[in-house]
């Protein structure tokens, strides 16, 4: 039988530095603080860790060996399917704006989009399957607008600029908000299109009035993906939004609750959309961002009372990018899960 052309090894102890990349690794994300020396495609996401408590990282692995490139800010590894690439760009590198012009972080996120879309002109994966977006202080107000807002003109300029489309085909996202730092872009594309998959229950974030930002967020709910008899299910951090409205204000409880009935219904829905694509919540990889460590306690009890004890979770702790959200889960589906606790 073929080796999977995509398996997640999860959560693995921080790489030693120096340490040797896998052939077979195509990228990998590392939670908390970590030792400097990196190589290949690590996004290194420092930010603190909540359960397992020590630092790990998660990796992408395919069942072929994969090729290395670096490609403007963009670090890469591609096997014949797929590609993942990681990015971190310094605002301190853009310019200031001048009155009523581009943020540095609106530049930054222009930039880091630029770069990717060229990656996947250049090297053939044009299916965006999955972005990950980590940016500094996320929620605070800089020259009026607040820095998710600008960092959603940047990454929907880009869109327009390297000629995607802005509703429908785009790809599942999270945006989280981390202390300080680069702004930090992982992503993972494939040579064919993904399927995207939007939630019956919420507006198409696409969709979301100008209430939320002058530019709506360039994300769908859900991407399938179809690659090498692989059915993978790549799901957007998922909050406590019901149509655009956050629910449960201050009850991260509740917030937890509402999160995991939006994550079954965006299975569901992709199970409607796709027959073979049926996953049961409790077997998706997922990773929560809980606002306050404090809440993790909370967040744990309603996900194990709804999925069982040690379902394949992990917690981070980070900002959500609306400031009255506590609490946000995304998973991915589809490929082996090859489990290593620290
Ligand atoms: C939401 O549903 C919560 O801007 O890329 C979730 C996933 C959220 C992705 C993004 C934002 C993003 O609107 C926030």
């Amino acid at each position: 039988m073929r080796a999977a052309v995509l398996k997640l090894g999860w959560p693995l102890p921080a790489r030693a530095a120096g340490e040797a990349h896998d052939s077979r690794l195509l990228g990998e994300m590392a939670f908390g603080p970590l030792p400097a020396e990196r190589g290949g495609p690590l996004l290194e996401v420092v930010t603190p860790l909540l359960e397992p408590a020590a630092p790990w990282r998660m990796a992408w692995l395919s069942g072929d060996p994969v090729r290395v490139g670096r490609c403007g800010a963009v670090s890469y590894r591609c096997s014949d399917t797929l590609l993942f690439g990681t990015l971190a760009l310094d605002e301190r590198d853009f310019a200031a704006p001048h009155e009523g012009g581009a943020s540095a972080l609106q530049q930054a996120a222009y930039r880091a989009y630029r770069d990717l879309f060229r990656v996947l002109d250049e090297q053939g994966y044009p299916g965006l399957a999955r972005v990950w977006n980590y940016v500094p202080r996320i929620n605070a107000v800089e020259g009026g607008l607040e820095r998710y807002r600008q960092f959603n003109i940047g990454r929907q300029d880009a869109f327009a600029d390297a000629g995607r489309v802005l509703i429908g085909a785009v790809p599942a996202a999270c945006a989280l908000g981390v202390p300080d730092g680069p702004l930090a872009v992982a992503f993972l594309a494939s040579r064919s299109a993904p399927h995207a998959i939007e939630n019956p229950r919420q507006v198409s974030a696409y969709h979301y009035p100008q209430d939320y930002g002058p530019r709506s967020p360039t994300f769908s709910r859900a991407t399938l993906l179809a690659a090498g008899g692989q059915s993978l299910l790549f799901i957007s951090g998922t909050a406590s939004i019901v149509g655009h409205r956050t629910v449960h204000v201050g009850d991260v409880g509740a917030q937890t609750a509402e999160t995991l009935d939006n994550l079954q219904a965006v299975i569901d829905e992709a199970a409607r959309v796709e027959p073979q694509a049926r996953f049961r919540l409790a077997d998706l990889a997922c990773v929560a961002y809980v606002r306050h460590r404090e809440d993790l306690a909370a967040v744990r009890r309603v996900v194990e009372a709804r999925l069982g004890p040690n379902p394949p979770f992990t917690y981070v702790q980070a900002d959500v990018c609306r400031a009255d959200l506590l609490v946000e889960i995304e998973a991915s589906a589809g490929h082996p899960i090859q489990e290593s606790r620290t």
